[in-house]
């Protein structure tokens, strides 16, 4: 069974859960892989929604218009607290530490189409460079793939993460309440952020048409984020908090900025960046949001690109 060799580096206790959708799986890629690989791009004469045979794929009428063929990752964070815990990679537990910032990570996909990510190899899934679908035929049949980057086993999570997706910081405020930038401003920065993507909950303002939940689980071949749904990565998770480094009561910039490193296709990357002002209290144990803001959105400026 294909099914069975591409999951034979999951753990046992992964099997039953991944034995339901490796068909789906597989299922899903053959179909992107082939209308892919023979529709390849449109000529510059092919006339959408026209019956001419080297046009389009014969299974389809017409390609999604492009401006829709792309998702859009939008960040937002929530569920702020402050926690004397820290995580402890040897019992796979939090234990008692410093102070730290703990949080939710939301990852909307505010488009119209879904943030896919599909292994090129799932036999070799560490090394197999990871590709997004960039150009969708109907909702869930995907026309053309381009390479953005790698998954990497996250050995706290027990499953593959997409690597480069985000970054976390903490920052202290200017008078005016923006956040300061300079080396002196930064309070504590995660490591480069991976993610497992899958639909964990559905945006409110989401359209319809896009009810339905189709990344159901994390699971190593193909992973997304559907139009108008959302992955949550919550606080309880390894790698939701910032180390406070000692902060004391006041206001503090949270910042994440979510595809950090300009990897995946969106309709808009200057909505990427959401600056959550919170106030510290009570002697560094309460902490609230008090602000949030999207700094870059509707700039026409391009994104910095390190
Ligand atoms: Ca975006
Ligand atoms: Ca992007
Ligand atoms: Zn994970």
């Amino acid at each position: 069974m294909r099914g069975t060799e591409v999951f034979v580096s999951m753990s046992k206790a992964g099997l039953r859960r991944v034995a339901v959708t490796a068909a789906l799986a597989v299922l899903t890629l053959g179909l992107g892989v082939d209308s892919g690989a023979q529709g390849g791009p449109l000529p510059a004469s092919c006339v959408p929604g026209t019956a001419d045979p080297n046009c389009a794929p014969a299974l389809v009428n017409e390609v999604i218009d492009p401006p829709w063929t792309l998702p859009n990752l939008v960040p937002d964070v929530e569920n702020v607290s402050i926690k004397p815990l820290k995580w402890d990679p040897e019992s796979f537990t939090f234990v008692s530490g410093p102070p730290q910032l703990f949080f939710d990570t939301l990852a909307q996909n505010l488009g119209s189409v879904a943030l896919e990510l599909t292994a090129d190899d799932p036999r070799n899934l560490a090394t197999s460079p990871v590709s997004q679908c960039v150009v969708w035929v109907t909702e869930h049949v995907c026309r053309e793939r381009t390479t953005v980057g790698g998954f990497a086993w996250h050995d706290s999570h027990g499953h593959y993460h997409f690597e480069g997706f985000a970054s976390y910081s903490l920052r202290k405020v200017r008078r005016d309440g923006s956040p300061n930038y300079s080396k002196r401003g930064l309070v504590s920065m995660s490591d480069k952020v991976s993610f497992c993507l899958m639909d964990t909950g559905q945006v409110e303002f989401s359209f319809p048409g896009f009810l339905l939940r189709y990344y159901t689980l994390c699971t190593p071949a193909i992973q997304g984020i559907s139009a108008g749904w959302m992955d949550v990565y919550g606080d309880t998770l390894e790698g939701q908090q910032l180390p406070l480094n000692g902060a004391s009561d006041g206001r503090y910039a949270l910042i994440i900025d979510m595809d950090n490193d300009g990897r995946l296709h969106e309709a808009d990357d200057t909505d990427n960046v959401v600056v959550a002002t919170i106030e510290i209290s009570n002697g560094g144990t309460e902490v609230a949001i008090v602000g949030k803001q999207y700094p870059m959105a509707g700039a026409d400026a391009k994104r910095k690109s390190s």
